[in-house]
């Protein structure tokens, strides 16, 4: 009985998830929300292909394995089969279950591996992005941009501006800007602990490790605003540290380059500055 509501309520979810898809917005998560965010850049359409090959696959298996337990427990039970067979070995038998098993995780090794290496790195980035984690907060950097740098905290809860479009626990004080259509090599590192940067519209999920730079890149395919949140437990506030990246056109972006290098001019009795040279002087 139990069992059966347990199911109902699944597939009513699951149901209700589909139905709900097309509302799906941009670049966040939906209550009710089963499948992935919709994808915004190249990497996150091939994960999302890759994602739906392994569901097929653990499904035909989960439905496969059931069959066959099925029919074991009504054709061998013991009242339809009072005399067991006495064998052991069925050597054909036991080379298809080897066999098969392999074929699979050859399968997925072959379509895995190369996005691996489509995932490490831009064959040609146009810019980068260097991103560092802290407690609690991220740091970015526009190296190629006059060191254009800045801090970006989470706007508490408080203080959400919903007429803004603004989203309790995702939103935050200063947004990192990106243009559209641009190879971007994004490195990431941690300033105290281990962090992870992950946007799950782009496909980017990287743990952030002091000590040491991960690389992977991005190209956004849309303009939009794409949240994500650190995903490595680094402390107390690990749930107050979202990301937000809005994605422009190109010349929006290059507008935006001349307003941030002024709002965010090295200042050494800018608090955040002060922050940022007191961790990098520890
Ligand atoms: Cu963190």
């Amino acid at each position: 009985m139990m069992t059966g509501r347990i199911l109902t309520a699944f597939f009513a979810a699951a149901l209700f998830s589909l139905a709900a898809d097309p509302a799906l917005a941009d670049g966040f998560a939906v209550p009710w929300q089963i499948n992935m965010q919709d994808a915004a850049s190249p990497s996150a359409e091939r994960l999302h292909e890759f994602h739906e090959m392994l569901l097929w696959i653990t499904g035909a298996i989960v439905v496969f394995i059931m069959v066959l337990l099925l029919y074991v427990m009504l054709r061998f039970n013991s009242k339809v089969n009072p005399e067991p067979a006495k064998f052991t070995h069925n050597v054909p038998l036991e080379v298809i279950w080897t066999v098969v098993p392999i074929l699979v995780l050859v399968l997925i090794s072959v379509k895995s591996m190369p996005m691996l290496y489509y995932l490490d790195r831009a064959e040609e980035p146009e810019m980068t992005l260097k991103v560092t984690g802290y407690q609690w907060y991220w740091g970015y950097e526009y190296p190629d941009q006059d060191g254009l740098s800045f801090l970006s905290y989470m706007v508490p809860e408080d203080e959400i501006d919903a007429s803004k479009g603004q989203k309790r626990l995702l939103s935050v004080d200063n947004v990192v800007v990106l243009p559209v259509d641009t190879d971007i090599a994004i490195q990431i590192t941690g300033a105290d602990v281990i962090h992870s940067f992950a946007v799950p519209a782009l496909g980017i999920k990287l743990d952030a490790v002091p000590g040491r730079l991960n690389e992977t890149w991005v190209r956004i395919d849309k303009p939009g605003t794409y949240y994500g949140q650190c995903s490595e437990l680094c402390g107390k506030d690990h749930a107050y540290m979202p990301i937000e990246v809005k994605a422009v056109s190109k010349e929006e972006f290059a507008n935006w380059l001349v307003t941030a290098k002024e709002q965010f001019a090295f200042d050494i009795n800018a608090d955040d500055n002060t922050v940022r040279l007191a961790m990098a002087a520890q």
